[in-house]
């Protein structure tokens, strides 16, 4: 039955099975590699040089005949799953009626559309607002322009470990140096990188972690002098780092209390990952200004800073825009993600995904040592690696056990400022089965390490 499909027509036929039939890399992602590297930068880097030519569900196939179990699901894109139909059918009539007039010229519906269900899913019972965009920077761009004409102050607050982005903005935003700024300054100025809350790092309790950071901000820049604090409710590319309890509650109160815009970056964390539509709601938040990305039109590019209207109407008409913001093939695509997380109840799957993986990491940690932390919610959970009996970072056995996990069909992705932190954040189409099996394969990563 597998040879029929090792070379499937349609997506939809791609079995949710993991199958590795030539080495990793196979012969033809080698050739591929090769003309790349002849004509794509250095600088674009792959995790894995291994060309996929079609996906479905959880499940990503080479060119050369793998299949892979994707834990990554391109970085928490693929919330719904690889080729969902829903999406399929609704960008494909989008793209016969029309790709792009440009809002700003002519509007159409559906960036209407998910500018309310945006308003509708975020968190917050007051009259709200969305610009759409092209990706998660643009959206922090815009997010922190905005927040700078309504506040007429110019200080942009950020938190260590912090990621969000890579446009000029976006890397002064940006915790980590290498890869993401080394050389590539001056970056934008005004932006203060204040203490996180990071329970396994700093064991502070989240009331004393947050009193540090608004100590620092209070200290190093002045409440008044800041347009924004911008937070992911749970860092991303940071390591999936989950702020101890009441932190984020006493920083939103802090900036209530001073005018400060309270932005969350909800770009990685957002769209029915955790098993909320946005991770703010774990807890208790209710933010300024939500931004989305990623996750909210299956793959297709399309991001949004929703907020107050009083907020997000403090610019000028003709303020915000750009050529393809909003593109109705994406936002199509968009509002096809957003009734299939209603239709077909997909808010429950992410408890689901943490009760197959979560004890299942546990018990890995109590079977080896290097595993120095679990944490995260829902379908974004992740394990910190340390040498064992210490918390210092160990990114070497991170990089063993993705390459490991790699030649056995499993894509799993590092994070974390010292790279030391395999996240696992699947599409919840995943099933518990193919969890499962992914669970056998990182436990034979994690005991080759000790051979
Ligand atoms: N904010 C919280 O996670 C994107 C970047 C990967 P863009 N994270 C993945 C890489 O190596 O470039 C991200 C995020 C948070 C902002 C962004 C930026 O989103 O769509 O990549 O611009």
């Amino acid at each position: 039955m597998t040879d029929t499909l090792a070379t499937p027509t349609k997506t939809a036929e791609i079995v949710q099975e993991r199958r590795i039939v030539t080495a990793i890399p196979g012969p033809k992602s080698v050739a591929l590699q090769e003309r790349r590297l002849a004509v794509v930068p250095v600088g674009v880097s792959s995790a894995l040089p291994v060309y996929i030519e079609r996906a479905h569900g959880a499940i990503v196939i080479d060119v050369d005949g793998n299949q892979f179990i994707d834990l990554g699901a391109g970085i928490g894109v693929m919330t719904i799953g690889h080729t969902d139909e829903a999406v399929i059918s609704a960008a494909s009539a989008q793209l016969g009626a029309f790709t792009h007039v440009m809002f700003t010229i002519t509007p159409y519906e559906s960036y209407v559309r998910v500018a309310e269900l945006l308003a509708e899913h975020t968190p917050g019972d007051f009259a709200k607002k969305t610009v759409l965009l092209n990706s998660g920077a643009e959206a922090v761009e815009n997010a922190v322009k905005i927040a700078r004409k309504y506040t007429g102050r110019t200080g942009v607050a950020v938190l260590d470990h912090a990621y969000h982005g890579r446009t000029n903005l976006t890397m002064a935003m940006t915790f980590k140096s290498m890869p993401y700024k080394l050389g590539f300054g001056p970056f934008a100025s005004d932006v203060h990188h204040a203490p996180n809350s990071y329970p396994f790092r700093d064991g502070l309790s989240g009331a004393d972690a947050a009193a540090r950071t608004i100590a620092y901000l209070e200290k190093a820049v002045g409440a008044s002098d800041l347009a924004c604090l911008v937070v992911e409710p749970i860092q991303g590319e940071g390591g999936f780092v989950v702020p101890a309890d009441g932190y984020l509650p006493a920083l939103q109160e802090w900036c209530t209390a001073n005018g400060i815009v309270f932005i969350a970056d909800e770009i990685q964390s957002g769209m029915a990952r955790t098993g909320a539509y946005f991770a703010s709601e774990h807890f208790g938040v209710v933010p300024d200004m939500v931004l989305s990305a990623k996750g909210i039109a299956g793959g297709l590019p399309i991001a949004g800073v929703t907020g107050r209207a009083e907020i997000m109407d403090a610019s000028h008409p003709g303020g915000l825009g750009g050529t393809f913001a909003g593109n109705p093939v994406a936002a199509s695509a968009a509002i096809a993600v957003f009734d299939s997380i209603e239709s077909r109840g997909l808010l429950a799957e992410g408890a689901r995904i943490e009760r197959a993986l979560k004890p299942a990491l546990l018990a890995l940690q109590q079977k080896y040592d290097v595993i120095g932390d679990v944490r995260g919610i829902g379908a974004m959970l992740a394990i910190e690696l340390v040498r064992p009996g210490t918390t210092e970072p160990n990114p070497t056995a991170v990089s063993a056990i993705t390459a490991f996990a790699a030649q056995h069909g499993v894509l799993l992705l590092n994070a974390g400022t010292w790279g030391n932190v395999i996240r696992f954040l699947p599409s919840l189409a995943i099933s518990d089965a193919l969890l499962a099996e992914a669970i056998g394969v990182l436990d034979d990563a994690l005991a080759s390490l000790e051979s």
